[in-house]
């Protein structure tokens, strides 16, 4: 059956999938907890950035979210009636050390106690995420991620959540989209904490695999047994068009980005056409990189949304454009949607870097829902973008990939960064007037899916 004609039967879909697979949910601290001020959270990169005047497309903070800091049971009780069995979640650094180290925030510790143990009570497994953007702003007052002092902070972090969830929680993952945090961060300057400057952007990146490598440290030191990994987005990137011109801008962009971090996590070093790539566009002026060590994972996290087209403009590096390819079909983010993307960046990531185990630990589509009168959220498009992607995650496992779960994104319509909440991902709706929830049709068919798949 190819993608066209693949309907949107959940048991034929779960039988290409074996019994034990790890079908749930993916979420972030940040963009659902709210409480931004209470029980001693301290401030993050994003409460300041959330307040740059212009910043953030409808002006809103993740102040509130979805209250999911009040509102953590009804949550997980929605997302065990829809039958996940694994739930990602990031910690707040900033709520469990307001000022990055030193001092613990016990409030904030025994809110990730409750919140795992509710997971556990509910048949869930929990895997937690220790870096989903949110830097406490004390660190980045002190140089944040661009400091090599980070690392220690970080591992200081790290030991100190595994100490307190370790006893209950063996799933871990050290960052999320390591790349992303760089570069829309420190290059691009359109997340937190908002600053353009290449060279910066890649001492984060060197600080990042070098904090990832002291993480695992501690959390190995301190869990047993322990499965660590780091999900990283890789989307598919092809040229533009079939000339040499948008086909070598193609390859230096995966080499600067995609490979800069997956190379030296499998012990690689940084790749020779991103070094090429970096230096010839400037970006090393004055940056010594490190040799970060190989990034001992049990699994690689996959985050995968769309399809990237480069198109170069001159033949200098980085000037180009990536974008969707006109006329595509695409999602509300203006993202191209391409479920055979998904199955070939699995295959490639496979034969390039042979990971033990490879976790799609994001994804998913946002598109324009509106509540029908009867209180229905026909989202039928949603659907299908998760029928295709299911379905060429199975192709991949069929052709020998070793993929072992399936995180969908997102639990909750939730804050999307920089648009604000004008973006809704969730498989769950949610009224950011009142916080009431409603379950997407998308919601009812993975629950059926997940339930067919037994
Ligand atoms: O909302 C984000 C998430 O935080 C990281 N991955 C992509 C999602 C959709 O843009």
């Amino acid at each position: 059956m190819t993608n066209d004609e693949l309907d949107l039967d959940p048991g034929a879909l779960a039988a290409r999938f074996p019994k034990d697979f790890g079908w749930g949910f993916a979420t972030s601290a940040y963009q659902i907890e709210g409480a931004a001020t209470e029980d001693g959270r301290g401030r993050s990169i994003w409460d300041t950035f959330a307040r740059v005047p212009g910043a953030i497309a409808d002006g809103q903070t993740g102040d509130v979210a979805c209250d999911h800091y009040h509102r953590y049971r009804d949550d997980i009780a929605l997302m065990a009636g829809i039958g996940a069995k694994t739930y990602r979640f990031s910690v707040s650094w900033s709520r469990v050390l307001p000022d990055g180290t030193g001092t613990t925030n016990e409030r904030g510790l025994a809110f990730y106690d409750r919140l795992v143990d509710t997971v556990l009570a509910a048949g869930i497994t929990p895997l937690v995420n220790l870096f989903h953007w949110d830097l406490p702003q004390a660190l980045q007052d002190r140089g944040g991620f661009a400091d090599p002092s980070v690392v220690d902070a970080f591992a200081e972090y790290a030991a100190l959540v595994a100490g307190r969830l370790g006893d209950r929680v063996s799933d871990w993952m050290t960052f999320n989209e390591p790349a992303v945090f760089a570069f829309l961060g420190h290059a691009d300057g359109i997340h937190a904490p908002g600053l353009q400057d290449w060279p910066t952007a890649l001492r984060v990146a060197d600080n990042e695999l070098q904090a990832h490598a002291a993480a695992v440290a501690a959390i190995r030191s301190r869990v047993s047994p322990a499965r660590i990994g780091i999900a990283f987005d890789m989307n598919q990137v092809v040229p533009a068009t079939d000339t040499d011109r948008d086909r070598r801008a193609a390859a230096q962009w995966s080499a600067a980005r995609d490979a800069w971090f997956l190379d030296p996590l499998f012990g690689r070093g940084y790749p020779q056409l991103g070094l090429e790539t970096h230096g010839a566009a400037g970006h090393l002026h004055g940056v010594e990189l490190s040799d970060p060590p190989p990034g001992d994972l049990d699994y690689l996290g996959l985050n995968y949304y769309r399809r990237d087209a480069v198109s170069a403009r001159s033949d200098k590096p980085f000037d180009w454009t990536i974008e969707a390819r006109p006329g595509t079909e695409q999602t509300q983010m203006g993202w191209e949607v391409a479920p055979d993307g998904l199955r070939d960046v699995l295959g490639a990531l496979h034969h390039e870097y042979a990971p033990r185990e490879i976790v799609i630990t994001e994804n998913g589509a946002a598109y324009p829902d509106t509540m029908d009168p009867d209180g229905r959220v026909r989202d039928e498009n949603r659907m299908h973008y998760f029928a295709r992607h299911i379905a060429a995650a199975a192709e991949a496992l069929a052709a020998g990939v070793p993929l072992t779960g399936y995180h969908a994104w997102s639990l909750l319509d939730n804050y999307e960064w920089s648009l604000g909440y004008t973006r809704r991902f969730g498989l769950v709706h949610v009224d950011f007037e009142t916080q009431a929830r409603t379950l997407k049709d998308s919601a009812r068919w993975y629950g059926s899916l997940i339930a067919a798949g037994g």
